[in-house]
């Protein structure tokens, strides 16, 4: 397939030249079954790196540029180098690599092999077993690199991928078609944690290759670390949210407020009845945890949906179970809110909304996940696990 290898610069003179030289001689001939590009992305360096990869260019006939670009970042350079690469060199896997030899060429033939092994994405990483960041990097980069990492991993809850914001990778053009016009303005660190996120977000494969990141030895380092902080901060915690608000837990969200409606007006009515106070709650409650299982079941987890009949009994119950345990955090948070600020109307129905809101969201939320429907245990718990182990 053919292969093009994207390296964005900014006043790399020297760098592009040895990285170039080193992917041409060393690395392509081991290379048997891909054809293999260089794409040199350029935002008018005033070092003139254009010029030099013009030159390189005379005996390198797979050396690309894409140069006169203004400097609008990495996230944009890499947007406009991939779609010159899928549109006019008809790239069908793209890699992204720094210049400044931070990312060790000798790697590109291991990222080839999980391609063909069918990932779609591969991404160097420097967190996971075998990789490293360089001695070198002051207390400081060393601290935002590992923490924002960490820090991502975790609020976007995908712990098994270790390395979010490295900037070497191997991709299919299938999943930059698909992300592509998501990616337009994302910048520095940003656009690495985005693609990757939307990438991981729409099931597309992504294997992990362990790299030793190395300081780069000529030139500056163009992407500050904490230029970026509040904008992936922003984006991490905002993709997070919209991702709970339209996963099943808005759908669980409406059924249980719908629950209880039910609660209450079923209450009134068998009070028509005559039915003792008590009773009547106690049958509306029980008709409420009917109706949130059900729908539960067959709309907020209805891909984890429990379709065998001989289960539904047994999970039916353990619901149960698990509804008396939001019923005893009610029964508790009331009795405290109004044994400390007294029993009136207003302290009853403000203990109530706290009771649900902070304790019984969460609890039986998380109790559906984890328990009844079983839709964490994959993902969450073994990520936990891999990232302790
Ligand atoms: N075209 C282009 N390349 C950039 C820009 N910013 C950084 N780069 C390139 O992106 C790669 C990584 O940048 P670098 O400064 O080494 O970041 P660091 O390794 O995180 O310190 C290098 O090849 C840079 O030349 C930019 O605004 N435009
Ligand atoms: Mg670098």
């Amino acid at each position: 397939m053919k292969v093009v290898i994207i390296i964005p610069t900014y006043n790399e003179k020297g760098n592009i030249e040895r990285v170039i030289e080193i992917l041409e001689t060393k690395i392509f001939p081991q290379i048997k079954n891909h054809q293999m590009h260089i794409l040199v992305v350029d935002d008018t360096s005033p070092d003139g790196t254009a010029v030099t990869v013009e030159g390189l260019m005379m005996k390198n006939k797979n050396l690309h540029l894409l140069k006169n670009g203004e400097k609008l970042g990495l996230g944009a350079a890499y947007v406009r180098g991939m779609t010159h690469a899928v549109e006019k060199l008809q790239a069908e896997i793209m890699f992204e690599m720094d210049a400044d030899l931070s990312h060790d060429p000798r790697k590109v033939p291991e990222f080839l092999r999980k391609i063909d092994e069918g990932y779609d994405m591969v991404i160097g990483t420097r967190y996971s077993q075998g990789g490293s960041i360089p001695q070198n990097w002051g207390l400081l980069r060393k601290t935002y690199s590992v923490f924002g990492n960490l820090l991502v991993r975790s609020i976007l809850m995908r712990f098994w991928i270790h390395d979010w914001t490295g900037g070497f990778r191997a991709l299919r053009k299938e999943v930059f078609l698909k992300e592509k016009k998501e990616l337009a303005s994302f910048r520095g660190y940003t656009f690495q944690v985005s693609f990757l996120h939307k990438t991981v977000r729409d099931g597309f494969k992504v294997a992990e290759v362990p790299i030793h990141f190395t300081d780069r030895t000529l030139g500056r380092s163009k992407i500050a670390p904490k230029e970026y902080i509040a904008e992936l901060l922003e984006y991490v915690i905002a993709a997070r949210f919209w991702e709970l608000v339209f996963s099943p837990f808005l759908k669980y969200a409406i059924t249980g407020f719908v629950g209880y409606l039910i609660n209450a007006f079923s209450l009134e009515l068998f009070k028509i009845f005559g039915i003792h106070s008590g009773v009547a709650g106690a049958l509306g409650a029980e008709l409420s945890i009917m109706w949130n299982f059900t729908l539960n079941n067959f709309w907020a987890f209805s891909k984890y949906r429990i379709t065998r009949v001989q289960k539904i009994p047994l999970k039916f119950i353990q619901f149960n179970m698990v509804s008396f345990g939001s019923v005893l955090i009610i029964f508790t948070v009331i009795t405290v809110g109004t044994s400390l600020f007294g029993d009136t109307r207003l302290v009853r129905q403000l203990f109530l909304i706290i009771a649900i809101a902070f304790f019984v969201i969460p609890y039986s939320y998380s109790m559906y996940n984890i328990f009844i429907w079983k839709r964490w245990h994959i993902s969450f718990l073994s990520g936990l696990q891999k990232m302790v182990g």
